[in-house]
């Protein structure tokens, strides 16, 4: 049997190294620190930004938060989002955030493209950019990039990080709440095989310190709209297919389907998954129209590389069994047209 591993031994190593150590040195000089994370933001996206963001304010730094758009309303609990600024609702005074910074941390995107309309910005800011992500393949964009695409979240990076800085006393129970939350939603409530031994003794320290994860999962999962629970029933009753001789299960939602269950952003987190479950099922598809586009949103199990699959057929990417991209349509029959033509064509 294995000895039980340490929580400094397990870290990833590319949170813990000199060049993660100078950050918090040359911020201590800094007077505007911005942290920022991709658009459509999840809980980890989130989760990451605000336990980053917490940990820096309560240091007595100097620090903002930017998203691109808005978070879904499930994570309107978490603590300093009232220090986080949504670029599309305020493009100017978030723009002069990031035209002012020092330094710009950049979590869980690897490329400034995953930013929507704030990437223009991002890329002429003259501030130093420190990405911590654990996407595949990450653009060159970065002064500092701290990259481990086999981390299950960001958040377990970020926490590694201040475990780096010799922090750990100091992180705060509402940091906890913000990193926590990220862990839980991006490894599917711990579940993924991305879920290590150091996850759990993250945990364990989170738990040890206080943090109540019946209520973070209250909070998150039990607190959704009529509308959402009616759009998600919807969906699995009204707008599945499968073909199930190929494994591949496929829910696609239109404008107006959204509009009837009066759609806000995160109603559909979480679909994906639920076409997943089906026995025999390794390659999940959904879909949803969006602004004379289809977004796409691809699971897989098993050998199915849905990151390839995303870049070839959607112009996208993601992790090898989570990944996103975009059909140039706003038509879902054509969309099942192509889907039958391309990837049900292949043999899995
Ligand atoms: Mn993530």
């Amino acid at each position: 049997m294995k000895g039980s591993v340490n929580l400094l031994e397990s870290a990833s190593k590319q949170m813990i190294t000199n060049e993660a150590r100078q950050c918090w040195d040359e911020m201590q000089s800094m007077d505007n620190i911005v942290v920022t994370a991709h658009r459509s933001p999840d809980g980890d996206a989130v989760g990451s930004l605000l336990g980053l963001l917490n940990h820096l304010r309560e240091a007595g730094l100097n620090a903002m938060g930017i998203l691109p758009d808005r978070f879904p309303s499930f994570l309107s609990w978490m603590p300093g989002l009232e220090h986080v600024l949504i670029h599309d609702e305020s493009p100017q005074a978030a723009n002069a955030l990031l035209m002012n910074a020092d330094a710009i941390w950049c979590l869980d995107f690897n490329g400034p493209s995953r930013t929507g309309k704030m990437e223009t910005t991002l890329r002429n800011a003259p501030a130093k950019k420190w990405v911590v992500d654990h996407h595949q393949n990450p653009e060159e964009f970065a002064d500092r990039l701290f990259s481990n695409p086999d981390c299950g979240s960001t958040c377990e990076l970020i926490f590694d990080l201040i475990l780096g800085w010799g922090q750990l006393d100091e992180l705060s129970l509402n940091a906890a709440k913000c990193l926590y939350t990220g862990i839980m939603t991006d490894t599917g409530s711990f579940r993924y095989a991305s879920v290590t031994e150091h996850t759990h003794l993250i945990l364990a320290h989170f738990l040890n310190k206080g943090l109540s994860q019946a209520e973070i999962h209250e909070w998150v999962f039990d607190q959704q709209s009529l509308n959402r629970v009616r759009l998600q029933a919807y969906a699995i009753s009204s707008r599945l297919r499968v073909w199930m001789d190929k494994g591949v299960g496929m829910i696609g939602l239109t404008k107006d389907d959204l509009e009837r269950f009066g759609y806000q952003a995160g109603d559909t987190e979480g679909i994906v998954n639920s076409i997943l479950a089906i026995e025999g099922v390794k390659l999940a598809i959904f879909a949803k129209e969006s602004e004379g586009r289809i977004k796409m949103s691809l699971r897989s199990v098993g050998e199915i590389n849905v990151r390839d699959l995303a870049s070839k057929y959607f112009n996208g990417g993601g992790h090898i069994h989570a990944a996103g991209g975009v059909f140039e349509s706003n038509s879902m029959e054509v969309l099942v047209s192509y889907i039958e033509e391309s990837i049900i064509g292949q043999s899995h």
